[in-house]
């Protein structure tokens, strides 16, 4: 039989599962740029570069194994713009027996999945992923019914699963979890190791004039665009990271630089999301710098515990918990994401920074993306849906399933507490203590009230203030509602009235909202 083998643009691995049967003789691999998917949401022109890019390399991979590939670009005449329309055109122009695909990475494109196999004239099959760790079908029996899923209960069991830093069936080290040790900040001057950048061929020059004229008007800067789209410049980039990052990596994970947002990470989760590399390779090449005595334990564990633990996890819980996972909001937070998310213009440092780091890059490391742009939105109240939908524009690496968990989860803690026991909020004094972003900022870290103030210092009050109701029977949140129970009503006063001041400032005159505003 002949078999249309449909590769979706985030699953580039010749072993993914459509592809392991293949037969080269009578099979045909599609690939298709959509506009559907270049604009569901307005992607930083970055990610579709990298995308395009990577697309059209393993298309020419495959064909130069003598792999009959059919290729659609997203300026081919007869476009339909859509995964159903051009699967429905291939149909016609293949007419194959059957169509196999591999599982895709958003409950959106699940959906149109199921249309396929309900509509199409021929058998639909959709095979699993094969480039995670842990399969859904896995994680959902793991997960049963419970309310709270926690990542560390899962990352020991895929510890003990796999095999990776094991000693029999103990941990190496003794420990799972050596987090303590990585919080350090980066030394005044320390020199951090150069990004291994990769310069544009002329297919991906071709796909950046293409992204720059056709997305114009989407976020972000092709200028400086340096992502490796071929799995060897993938590998290229992962040997990097184990050689020069690797070692510092647990040290600093947590530390913030102006003008440095790669410091000591690996850069490699578009190249990961995207199927240049798979989650067991990085993790073997981790866990051999370690055996090898090149880089220590502290790091490879944190570094393992990011991919074998976090990512799995979360792909995990979108799957299990989708779609009613996008539909909560337990903190009825409702306020705009500001203008300034996307325009950079705000006088706190950190967030322009941060913000500036994801214009020019596509990129900004975890603690920038958690406690700089996440934690003001969890603080300020903003609308989960509205900052679900800018962190899925602004990165490289963002695909729904990695994307949602982490910002409507771990950051706006709008499943009510199905991801983390309680919200991640923080005032300024933790981005001073792991950045040098305070110094170079209009407003004063160290002062709590006023208009000088770090409006981080009020804002959290303010949430907790806000909160009240829903968190302060919290067993993890009883000391700062403690503390929050000794203040003064006067004091209480004057932070409302400072957070209100800043929240309306920030709405602008004309749609300020009294309706939710203090
Ligand atoms: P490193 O810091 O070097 O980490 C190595 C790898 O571990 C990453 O490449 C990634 O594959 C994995 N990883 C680390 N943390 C996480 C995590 N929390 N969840 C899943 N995988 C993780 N990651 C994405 O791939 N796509 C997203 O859309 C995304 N959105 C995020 C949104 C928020 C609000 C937060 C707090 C985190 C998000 N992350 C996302 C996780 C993490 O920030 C990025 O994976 C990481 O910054 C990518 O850069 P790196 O490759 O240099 O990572
Ligand atoms: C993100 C993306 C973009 C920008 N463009 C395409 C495309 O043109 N063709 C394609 O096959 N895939 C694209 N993707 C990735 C898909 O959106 C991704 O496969 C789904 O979101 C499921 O994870
Ligand atoms: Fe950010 Fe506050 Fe520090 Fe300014 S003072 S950089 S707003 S934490």
């Amino acid at each position: 039989p002949r078999i249309l083998r449909f590769l979706l643009g985030d699953q580039l691995h010749r072993r993914v599962s459509t592809l392991t049967d293949l037969d080269p003789e009578r099979d045909v691999v599609l690939l298709v740029e959509v506009e559907a998917e270049a604009t569901y949401v307005r992607h930083h022109k970055q990610k579709i570069a990298f995308l395009f890019s990577a697309m059209r390399h393993f298309a020419a991979e495959l064909e130069s194994e003598g792999i009959a590939v059919d290729y659609v670009r997203v300026d081919a005449p007869g476009n339909t713009g859509s995964f159903t329309g051009e699967l429905a055109r291939a149909l016609a122009r293949h007419a194959p027996d059957r169509v196999v695909v591999t599982e895709p990475g958003e409950w959106r494109v699940w959906e149109m999945m199921q249309g396929w196999r309900a509509d199409l004239p021929v058998p639909v099959e959709i095979r699993p992923d094969n480039r995670f760790l842990c399969p859904r079908a896995d994680f959902a029996a793991w997960a049963g019914n419970r309310r709270s899923l926690r990542m560390e209960t899962f990352y020991r069991g895929m510890r003990r699963r796999t095999g990776f830093l094991m000693e029999g069936s103990e941990p190496a080290g003794g420990q799972w979890n050596f987090d303590p040790l990585n919080r350090k900040r980066l030394p005044k001057g320390a020199s951090v190791p150069a990004r291994l950048g990769f310069s544009p061929d002329a297919t991906t020059r071709a796909v950046i004039d293409l992204v720059a004229a056709r997305y114009a008007d989407h976020f972000g800067d092709l200028d400086g665009f340096a992502w490796p789209v071929t799995r060897a410049d993938a590998l290229a980039a992962l040997a990097h990271f184990i050689e020069a990052c690797l070692p510092a990596f647990g040290d600093y994970q947590d530390a913030m630089k102006a003008g440095e947002p790669f410091l000591y990470h690996a850069m490699i989760a578009p190249a990961l999301n995207a199927g240049l590399l798979t989650a067991e390779e990085v993790c073997v090449a981790a866990e051999r710098a370690y055996r090898d005595g090149a880089a220590p334990l502290n790091a490879v564990e944190g570094f393992i515990r990011q991919i074998l633990g976090w990512r799995e996890y979360v792909r995990g819980l979108y799957w299990a918990r989708m779609p009613d996972y996008a539909r909560t909001n337990a903190l009825a937070a409702k306020r705009d994401l500001p203008w300034f998310y996307w325009s950079g213009e705000t006088a706190m440092n950190c967030l322009a920074q941060c913000i500036g780091d994801t214009r020019a890059q596509a990129y900004a490391h975890h603690i920038q993306r958690l406690m700089v742009t996440g934690n003001f939105a969890l603080i300020a109240g903003i609308d989960p849906a509205q900052v679900e939908e800018w962190y899925l524009v602004v990165y490289a690496d963002a695909y729904e399933w990695v994307e949602l968990p982490n910002v409507h989860g771990m950051v706006l803690w709008a499943d009510g507490g199905i991801m983390g026991s309680k919200p991640y909020a923080a005032s300024g004094a933790y981005i001073d203590r792991m950045s040098d972003y305070c110094a170079g900022c209009a407003y004063d870290v160290k002062a709590k009230a006023g208009p000088a103030a770090c409006p981080f210092n009020y804002l959290y009050w303010n949430f907790l203030i806000e909160n009240e109701a829903r968190l302060a029977g919290n067993p993890r949140m009883a000391m700062p509602y403690r503390t929050l129970a000794r203040m003064s009503e006067p004091r209480r006063a004057e932070i409302r009235a400072d957070a209100g001041r800043f929240l309306a400032g920030l709405a602008g005159e004309a749609d300020a909202a009294p309706e939710g505003q203090l």
